[in-house]
């Protein structure tokens, strides 16, 4: 049963309406646990609101009683970004109601979008109108575009459009008093004053919960071009990638690493999941190329570099897509690695970005460091290599208890952090913060970085009813 006072609840009922208030236990179970089972929460209920009207009411009753508010997408959140603590004060509200694709405009090339269409939905709507939304993530079927504008999501896309923050030109959000912030410009240019939606982006709920974003859109690609190659390491792949950056820069679609044993837990683990070429290698790039433009010069521009890359021996074999099937079965193959890890057992995911050409050191040395901390270790790096974003994840050693290998997760973490630290690099490249990672706040980003961020998070949210405990380490 909740704790809500019957007042509130009553109140949140009217303006949620019928079935937009869960607080039964088993109905609300869904929404109090994080996608990797690291968080189990509590909530005093659930919101389902189905309009910005509603959401904005349920955020002013809970600001009027003092009732901290969880905002949650797709629940895809791989910090624990989304799930609430275990005091049971909070009300989690959940954007999946508000799921309209409103407008998709061909000549500003924007789509408007609500909190709680999924970002698969969302591009297909984009292609289906003869245009391309330019994020892509591994979670798309399930994260929702608020969570994922909420987390600044990046994923596939990043090395040619950015992560999502470069494509919001405008942006609706319910304030942590119940005000709604309306900046809905679709414009490319606009200098007046402070760009506040851009605050709302990666702050992971905690100014605030977007209920819609005005989302710039590109052409829809008319050739494409996809190759998964054998390589020999990171250093193999950064080599091929500035192959392809310094033959063609605007070709790249997409430049992703995965390590063989990364792989090779995808290869067994996922149904359906099978590797085209004939021998397992060390490690394998998925490169894309796209243009706009019809003809077979992507083709001629993958052969060139590829052929180039193979007599330099930087790459050992490479299969072409021949068909859109098959390039589906590629994409298969890099985006099934977090499901295939997480069936490996318990892991811990690094999700660290670098400069470029630190990479190779950086994988080498966390590799040797984390083989040494806990021997046995399945250390299974992959990720966004020409964004200089590795997944530098640790599954654990065959057998092991996983509980007991998780209980060690900081030790694994600093490992990791020191070296990318040294490298200068960042601890959280794309999946944010949460509330698993608050702890290392004051050692990357303290002083006035952390000073900076405490004071506009007093300003925007003075009660600190949004989102609590994500990105700030208890004071
Ligand atoms: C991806 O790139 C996601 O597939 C998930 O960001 C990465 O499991 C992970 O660490
Ligand atoms: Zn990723």
């Amino acid at each position: 049963m909740t704790s809500l006072p019957p007042a509130l609840l009553a109140a949140l009922e009217k303006a949620l309406g019928p079935g937009g208030l869960l607080t039964d236990a088993s109905d609300m179970a869904p929404f109090l646990t994080d996608w990797r089972s690291l968080f189990h929460g509590k909530a005093c209920a659930v919101a389902r609101p189905a309009s910005t009207e509603a959401c904005a009411e349920a955020v002013r009753l809970c600001a009027e009683h003092n009732v901290p508010v969880v905002p949650q997408g797709g629940n895809t959140s791989m910090v624990g970004g989304a799930t609430p603590d275990e005091t049971g004060h909070a009300l989690v509200i959940v954007t999946s109601r508000m799921n309209r694709v409103r407008e998709i405009d061909p000549i500003d090339n924007t789509m408007v979008v609500e909190a709680g269409v999924t970002l698969k939905a969302a591009q297909d709507a984009a292609t289906a109108a003869g245009l391309m939304l330019p994020l892509s993530i591994s979670s798309e079927g399930s994260a929702e575009i608020g969570g994922v504008l909420a987390t600044n999501a990046g994923g596939n896309n990043t090395v040619r459009y950015g992560n999502a923050r470069e494509l919001v030109l405008g942006l609706e959000a319910v304030l942590p008093d119940g005000q709604v912030l309306d900046v809905m410009r679709r414009l490319r240019k606009d200098n007046t004053g402070y760009a506040l939606r851009q605050l709302f982006i990666g702050s992971e709920g905690t100014l605030g919960l977007i209920t819609t974003a005005i989302l710039q859109l590109q052409p829809k690609p008319k050739s494409v071009e996809a190759a998964l190659c054998a390589v020999t390491d990171a250093k193999g792949a950064l080599a091929l990638f500035s192959a392809f950056r310094n033959t063609e820069p605007s070709a790249i679609q997409a430049f992703e690493f995965m390590s063989g044993l990364s792989m090779n837990l995808v290869n067994t683990l996922i149904p359906d999941a099978s590797l085209p070429l004939s021998e397992p290698a060390p490690a394998y790039v998925l490169v894309e190329l796209a243009s706009p433009r019809e003809g077979g010069a992507l083709r001629d521009l993958m052969e060139e570099v590829l052929g180039n890359a193979f007599e330099e021996g930087l790459v050992s074999d490479a299969v072409l897509a021949e068909s859109e099937t098959q390039r589906l079965a590629f994409w298969k193959l890099r985006e099934e690695h977090a499901e295939a890890q997480k069936r490996a057992g318990a892991s811990v995911k690094n999700d660290v970005s670098v400069p470029l050409s630190a990479i190779p050191t950086f994988i080498d040395r966390a590799t040797a460091a984390c083989e040494t901390l806990i021997p046995g270790i399945r250390v299974a790096p992959f990720g966004h290599i020409g964004d200089g974003n590795i997944h530098f994840n640790l599954v654990q050693p065959e057998g092991a208890d996983g509980k007991a290998f998780l209980a060690r997760d900081h030790e694994m973490m600093d490992t990791v952090a020191n070296i990318v630290k040294e490298l200068g690099g960042s601890f959280s490249a794309e999946h944010g913060v949460g509330q698993l990672k608050t702890y290392m706040m004051p050692a990357w980003r303290g002083g006035a970085e952390l000073d900076m961020m405490r004071r506009i998070k007093g300003a925007v949210d003075p009660e600190g009813i949004m989102n609590p405990g994500k990105i700030f380490p208890a004071a």
